[in-house]
């Protein structure tokens, strides 16, 4: 459990401080929970004296993977993703690197002793629930040097931004680092009509985390290639300022444009119609947002009148061969985001439905792909472009119960 977790992660950090490279890479993910644990981790390294090179992805594709284990005698350490891949992880470092990771999400042991998977998941944690990726990385900054304790609220901001409540409030871990920072006067806890909330206390008046929460999934993701995420690093330190305010009005209208346009891409006949899947390709006018935002699109209109709420919903988009900070990198992938209407989330919660998790990646392995996180309700993963046809086809056969061939 947590004393078990801890003590992983002493031995991580006498590893770490064993390890004669002063340079570390930070590899974090964008939303405000993958900033959050970003902001965290190189804020305690630095206090550390290392220099810190910080990388943001939207995910740890295994192109991008390959290139990082091209090293040697690294430092490396992988946030908010990559606990699951694991095994990948282990198979491209063969002991070359010091890898550390600190996910919450599903996780598979390490087969590379230098390859520390710290991921809560596999210590008995329930990374949906307890302990959000910001809140490991705060366990791993405090246990470090418990000066790092001042960013309890920090890992609080990315607990509430992955959206882990029970009955409307932290729980376990997460809940702990919150309370902490209230000991600090950074963060107050009102009761609400359905639980708790939390906000931010600031020298120019109070935020609700939540609010801040989705300031951060802005820069990150409406923003991951014009440097937003470097932002939300900065505001998760230092705290919003009018550079950020504007920042964020830019990219919400970047974003309102751009969906506006799609929306009537979808009503002017840009929807295929499969048996139980309705899809649409985006190709790369997403950009110059991250392609987190295929499935804030699919959220922004499965519940609308031109989405049919009894099938699935799909859309592709092209990844751009571009990864802020690394040189450029051929992908060829196509990424495909699934949701679904409130009709058919009742269908899967029921039992009634095949849950996204179940389906999507099981299509994907069969023309192999990759699959990172997928839920229930949720999901995405990558193909090959050209293949996107294909893979409809897998799910249909699928819920078809026909099986492979
Ligand atoms: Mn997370």
């Amino acid at each position: 459990m947590l004393n078990t977790l801890i003590n992983a992660m002493q031995q991580a950090i006498l590893e770490v401080k064993n390890c004669p490279q002063k340079t570390v890479q930070i590899f974090h993910h964008n939303d405000s929970d993958g900033l959050s644990s970003g902001a965290i981790l190189t804020r305690a390294f630095e206090r550390q004296g290392y220099e810190v090179r910080r990388f943001c992805l939207e995910k740890p594709y295994p192109a991008v993977l390959k290139k990082v284990f091209e090293q040697e005698g690294g430092l490396i350490v992988f946030a908010d993703f990559a606990g699951r891949i694991a095994p990948l992880i282990s198979e491209l470092n063969q002991g070359r690197n010091l890898t550390l990771i600190l996910d919450h999400h599903v996780a598979e042991a390490s087969t590379d002793a230098r390859v520390l998977n710290l991921d809560p998941d596999l210590f008995g944690l329930k990374g949906d629930r307890d302990i959000s990726a910001s809140t490991t990385c705060y366990l791993y900054a405090k246990t470090m040097d418990p000066v790092n304790c001042d960013m309890a609220y920090i890992a609080a901001v990315g607990a509430v931004g992955d959206g882990f409540f029970v009955d409307g409030r932290l729980v376990s871990q997460n809940r702990d680092a919150a309370l902490e920072a209230v000991k600090q006067g950074k963060i107050e806890i009102r009761e609400n009509k359905g639980g708790e909330l939390y906000l931010l206390k600031g020298p120019n008046g109070d935020i609700p985390v939540i609010e801040f929460g989705d300031y951060l999934d802005i820069l990150g993701g409406v923003g991951y290639y014009q440097k937003g995420p470097d932002m939300g690093i900065n505001v998760c330190l230092e705290g919003v300022s009018p550079e950020s305010d504007r920042m964020v009005d830019e990219l919400k209208a970047i974003r309102t444009r751009i969906f506006n346009e799609e929306i009537a891409r979808l009503q002017a006949g840009g929807l295929s119609q499969a048996p139980h899947i309705q899809w649409f390709h985006v190709e790369k006018r997403l950009f110059p947002m991250g392609v987190k935002m295929i499935g804030a699109f699919c959220d922004a209109i499965k519940d609308t009148k031109y989405i049919d709420p009894q099938k699935y919903i799909a859309g592709f988009q092209i990844i751009p061969d571009e990864i802020p900070g690394f040189d450029a990198i051929t992908f060829n992938q196509v990424k495909i985001s699934m949701r679904v209407s409130s009709y058919m989330e009742g269908e899967i919660r029921a039992g009634r439905a095949m849950g996204l998790n179940i389906l999507l990646p099981e299509a994907t392995n069969r023309l192999g792909g990759f699959s990172d996180a997928c839920h229930s309700l949720t999901a995405a993963t990558t193909v090959a472009i050209g293949k996107e046809e294909n893979l409809i086809d897998e799910m249909e056969k699928i819920l078809k119960g026909e099986s492979h061939g």
